[in-house]
């Protein structure tokens, strides 16, 4: 991590905005654009100037750098096609920003006037919604409708007073279905004015996000509406999504938000949590819902606490499908299909043809199975016992005792105590009660006599249905 957050400093601090795109004369009066490409979580620095707030980190993200000037906080965007690596082994062609997608996360703080560039390097036009966000409506970013389209190569200017504290998105209203298929996208932080207000230890938030990128592809398919193979968290599928670790007893806030094409009901084991703020705003402490599943639907954001307890705790999309990768989707059924002859005959037509599925498809996880190349498996990762067998939506909550305040790197596997671990069963199991013979007055089912139309029981009761 240290690397790469040399990386961000140095990239924040060298890059020049809009080669190209801005005259030098508007480029001297526009704020750098920050661009970074590795999709490490980059924990923000503290707020450089302006109001104090803790900030959020964001996972498998960065945040972007701002300049004050005369009172107001100035942000760059960049629209732009971007190559993310959405776990080792793949990489995409998407469109973002500023390098990444998703886009920087903007940070700023309640009562905040804040100011957006956002300049165009995409081969068409687009522009930038505001999502959730209080502002006048000419700044909404509704092509068409609050503005005209931002033209390649042209940049526009943003501009209002953050009026709540809450968890918000930014993302195109131009051309949505495919600026949003390839992965244009951002949150958007919102600190209360109070940074002791709404405090936790640890803050962390991510985009839920979706791609159809054809096995052996980069490019996703723009026009999928509900086929996706790839099911992200800021455009990442497990394992190259980051644990969000804590120590033992530290309150933690997770933020989602949701810009794919469904509903994810986002499940986490260990800890029961309580969803705490949604687009609205924050929910009231008499108002919270204990939860260990909270559903973030299409468009929505949900923030949700608690109390970190020390382990590893596995947190995921409930979606059995959005937990794995391309490969997995439109596989058969093979289940009990005797396939050994099968295989050994496809063998002299397919070099590589493998038989699988026959008991069930954990086997998968395990396998070395030959892929195209740029190509996840359908359920990998490993932990300290074995294959995971997941891809997709999934990652770890990492819980420790020792853990130090600004540690954010990945603990390693969790040092179960003793007695606490589940374990086989080696004794010889009982018989099971079952097989005993069945007693005289059992009840048994209806017996249908040749030649009646109804069922009879043995005493005859169950007449006239
Ligand atoms: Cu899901």
């Amino acid at each position: 991590m240290s690397s790469s957050r040399r990386q961000f400093f140095r990239s924040a601090g060298a890059t020049l905005i809009g080669a190209g795109a801005v005259s030098r004369a508007g480029a001297a009066l526009l704020p750098e654009a920050a661009v970074e490409t590795s999709a490490a979580t980059l924990p923000p620095p503290p707020p450089p100037d302006g109001r104090p707030y803790q900030p959020l980190v964001t996972l498998n993200g960065w945040s972007a750098p701002w300049r004050m000037k005369d009172g107001v906080k100035e942000f760059h965007l960049v629209a732009e096609p971007v190559v993310r690596e959405i776990a080792p082994g793949m990489t995409a062609r998407l469109w973002g920003y500023n390098g990444s997608s998703p886009g920087p996360t903007i940070q700023a703080v309640e009562g905040d006037r804040i100011r957006i560039f956002v300049t165009n390097k995409l081969p068409e036009v687009t522009t930038v919604h505001w999502h959730g966000i209080l502002l006048p409506s000419g700044m909404d970013g509704v092509a068409g409708l609050t503005q005209p389209p931002i033209a390649p190569g042209k940049t526009w200017v943003y501009e209002f007073t953050l009026q709540r504290a809450g968890t918000f998105m930014y993302h195109p209203h131009a051309d949505e279905m495919v600026q949003m298929a390839m992965g244009m996208m951002g949150l958007f932080i919102v600190h209360p004015k109070d940074p002791r207000q709404h405090r936790v230890d640890r803050d962390y938030g991510f985009l839920l996000n979706a791609y159809d990128i054809t096995p052996g592809a980069a490019t996703p398919r723009v026009n999928t509406m509900l086929d996706f193979n790839l099911w992200t968290w800021n455009s990442r599928a497990f394992p190259g999504i980051d644990p969000f670790v804590a120590r033992t007893g530290e309150r933690v806030r997770i933020r989602v938000g949701n810009l794919t094409m469904t509903n994810h009901p986002i499940h986490m084991h260990g800890p029961h949590f309580e969803v705490t703020g949604t687009d609205g705003g924050w929910v009231p402490k008499s108002a919270r819902w204990p939860e260990v599943t909270t559903d973030v639907a299409v468009g929505q954001m949900r923030a949700f606490e608690f109390d970190a307890m020390a382990g590893d705790w596995a947190i995921h999309c409930h979606k059995s499908h959005h937990t794995m990768n391309a490969m997995g989707h439109g596989v058969p059924n093979m289940i009990g299909v005797k396939q050994a002859d099968l295989a050994e005959r496809l063998s002299r037509l397919v070099p590589d043809y493998m038989a699988m599925g026959e008991h069930g498809m954990h086997e998968m996880a395990e396998m070395e199975m030959p892929l195209p190349d740029n190509t996840l498996p359908m359920m990998t990762g490993s932990g300290p016992f074995g294959p995971v067998g997941m891809g997709g939506m999934f990652s770890v909550v990492k819980v420790r005792d020792d853990l130090q305040p600004g540690d954010w790197k990945d603990p390693g596997p969790y040092a179960h105590p003793a007695g606490t671990l589940a374990s086989e069963y080696t004794a010889e199991p009982p018989a099971p009660a079952r097989a005993t013979a069945p007693a005289a007055d059992a009840r048994t089912l209806p017996v249908r006599k040749p030649g009646t139309t109804s069922g009879t029981t043995p005493g005859g009761t169950h007449h006239g249905h």
